[in-house]
């Protein structure tokens, strides 16, 4: 499907990927609230397309980890503004001696090359915008290691490097983009479920007494960042709940 938005009198366009649910879906109702035309990519088209058609906006299967679906993707676009990588995720909270490197793969491929190849297919759109701007979520776990987070720490540790860079490579391009990177905390979302295999009583106890964010806490900060003028280049927001240090 060929998302054409040459016609100047059409919105803006944003690209979130893993907009099925939690924080992604949350940005993308903020977004389209604000204006923009969003596509929501994730591997779930059905989750994806309910999110579509509530905010008017436009579904695209993507699974981030695979090369031949990224370049599909980008092929089907021909405009995009602001590109915000949120899909992500953990795998497990296993101590580093009993690591499943398998998971510690699927890590880094989601949070880490993820990002690489959706920036990298859509880098050209983004420049030809004049006002392109790249959104990364990353996490506290890219600000603090903490015990069995290894795995993951070692994925957004890697992506807060990576979104560094990109924002120095960019300061050199013709009409570069801007470059972004927002680390939530606790967030009350599928996460835990995702992280714990769907075990739903060990993902709840992770939020059980505690003031946890909401995705649209998150939503908020990213539609703010998308709403400034295109001189102004936020770095990076760590965002946490009240009781968390
Ligand atoms: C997850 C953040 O604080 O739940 O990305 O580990 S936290």
């Amino acid at each position: 499907m060929m998302i054409t938005m040459t016609d100047s009198s059409v919105s803006r366009v944003a690209v979130v990927t893993g907009g099925s649910a939690g924080i992604g879906a949350a940005a993308a109702e903020a977004l389209a609230h604000d204006g923009w035309h969003v596509v929501v990519a994730a591997r779930r088209l059905d989750k994806l397309t309910a999110v579509a058609e509530r905010i008017g906006g436009t579904a695209v299967e993507l699974d981030v980890t695979d090369q031949a679906s990224v370049d599909s993707f980008a092929a089907g676009l021909d405009r995009v503004d602001l590109l915000v990588n949120n899909a992500g995720g953990a795998r497990g909270l296993e101590p580093l001696a009993e690591a499943d490197l398998e998971k510690w793969q699927w890590m880094y491929d989601t949070n880490v090359l993820g990002t690489v190849r959706v920036t990298r297919a859509l880098l050209p759109r983004l420049r030809e915008s004049g006002e392109g701007l790249i959104i990364n979520i990353g996490s506290k776990a890219a600000l603090d290691p903490y015990l069995g987070g290894s795995g993951y720490n070692a994925a957004k540790f890697g992506l807060k490097a990576l979104t560094r860079v990109t924002r120095l490579e960019e300061i050199d391009a013709a009409a570069g983009v801007r470059v972004t990177e927002i680390d939530p905390g606790r967030v009350a979302t599928d996460f835990s479920l995702m992280r714990f295999d769907g075990d739903e009583a060990r993902a709840r106890a992770v939020y059980e007494g505690k003031e946890n964010l909401v995705a649209e806490d998150i939503a908020e900060a990213i539609r703010w960042v998308a709403s400034l003028p295109p001189r102004v280049n936020i770095d990076s927001m760590n965002i946490m709940p009240r009781d968390q240090g």
